[in-house]
């Protein structure tokens, strides 16, 4: 592949409002947007998931820069590799780090389908022209609050309405939205690993709003306990910070972990291990879907592009840019096509364009490295 010199750029981008789940609150996205050029003209973008913190994994965007800097860019620019699904056998010995890998990786994967000219839904071996998509919504003051909240989205169209919930702010809130919103919204909790086996009681009594799914009820390393929970619970489990790779996946399905699995680029260190995880779901009749980590417009054509494969079954967390920007840093902005439906971009590579303007207002560090 032809690939000549990657850039990194530090963005801090504010949210329209702030998000609260149990790992804590964000009012900001600070990202690593990479950029892999080749000698023709031609640039891939991918996009760091990471947070400034390590409360939901253990990568922070100070390390993603690091690990990118120090090992990841190194290793791919003294490489010659034929195919972007070469990078993850490339980048197979450094362990972890896996939101590093996937922000170069999904770059790479970029800029191939660029130089064949082909889209990297097309690329991915996507098959779907539209998705079906849902909204993740934070724990809010007050269940008024929230109740406004999931109204608006219903509103919108959202195919999936995803409530984070926590010890103290679950059941209620829950009970609140059947009550007002009926036994018919798609709705699902995730409660990002705030519950232990000690609050059973708590999980099981959420059986009773027939939930899609209960995402991460548990440790954030486990898939013992949870294999035990489901045992448990009528209610399908989705894991989600449990899965790294497609290694993981397997080990959780043979135990009974989950029945269902939340497929988020970043966390599984890119595009082809998505795909992998993917594939191995599929074979086990195990639906997927897409999730989010507030997401640019880069990161979300990245989702969008996943999740044209054909068994993201369930609407994943990809909402439009409006969800939490006033001013994404693509154009087209990624804008709902029906309700509740994205179409997949037909252009070539992830079929949007970088603002530089925008990417500028938000711009805090660049560094550019040469083969
Ligand atoms: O667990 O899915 C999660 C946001 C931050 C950290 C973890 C999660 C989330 C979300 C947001 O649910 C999904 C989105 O991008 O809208
Ligand atoms: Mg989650």
């Amino acid at each position: 592949m032809n690939i000549e010199r990657v850039e990194l750029q530090r963005l801090i981008m504010p949210f329209k409002a702030s998000f609260e789940a149990s790992i804590g609150r964000m009012d900001k996205r600070d990202l690593v947007l990479v950029t892999v050029y080749d000698t023709d003209g031609n640039a891939g973008y991918g996009e760091s998931t990471s947070f400034p913190f390590p409360m939901y994994n253990e990568e922070t965007t100070d390390t993603v820069w690091y690990m990118l800097e120090r090992f990841l860019i190194p290793t791919l620019l003294s490489a010659e590799i034929t195919s972007p699904e070469e990078v993850n056998d490339l980048f197979a010995p450094i362990r972890r780090n896996n939101m590093a890998k996937a922000a170069l990786e999904g770059a790479v994967w970029d800029l191939y389908c660029k130089q064949k000219g082909i889209s990297l839904a097309v690329g991915l071996g996507g098959k779907k022209t539209t998705i079906d998509v849902g909204v993740s919504i934070g724990i809010e003051p007050t269940i008024d609050l929230l109740l406004a909240k999931v109204e608006g989205f219903i509103n919108e169209g959202y195919k999936k309405i995803k409530v984070k919930i926590k010890p103290g702010f679950d059941i209620e809130p829950i009970r609140a939205i059947r009550k007002q919103f009926g036994p018919d919204v798609p709705l699902m909790a995730d409660a990002n690993s705030a519950y232990t086996m000690d609050q059973l009681n708590i999980l099981k009594e959420l059986d009773q709003f027939n939930l899609i799914m209960i995402e991460q009820p548990l440790s954030h390393d486990d898939i013992i306990d949870h294999a035990k929970l489901q045992k448990e619970l009528q209610t399908p489990i989705c894991l989600d910070e449990s899965i790294h790779s497609v290694e993981d996946a397997r080990k959780a399905i043979e135990l009974g972990s989950c029945r269902i699995i939340n497929i988020k680029v970043g966390r599984v260190g890119g595009l082809t291990e998505s795909k992998k995880i993917h594939d191995l779901c599929q074979a086990h009749d195990i639906p997927v879907w897409c999730g989010g980590m507030f997401e640019t417009g880069v990161g979300r054509a990245h989702n969008i592009a996943i999740t044209s494969l054909t068994n993201f079954t369930i609407p994943g967390d990809t909402s439009a840019s409006n969800r939490y920007w006033v001013e994404d840093i693509v154009e087209p902005e990624v804008a709902l096509f029906a309700p509740g439906v994205l179409a997949v971009p037909t252009g070539a590579g992830i079929g949007y364009d970088l603002k530089p303007e925008s990417v500028k207002k938000f711009l805090v560090r660049q560094e550019s490295y040469n083969r």
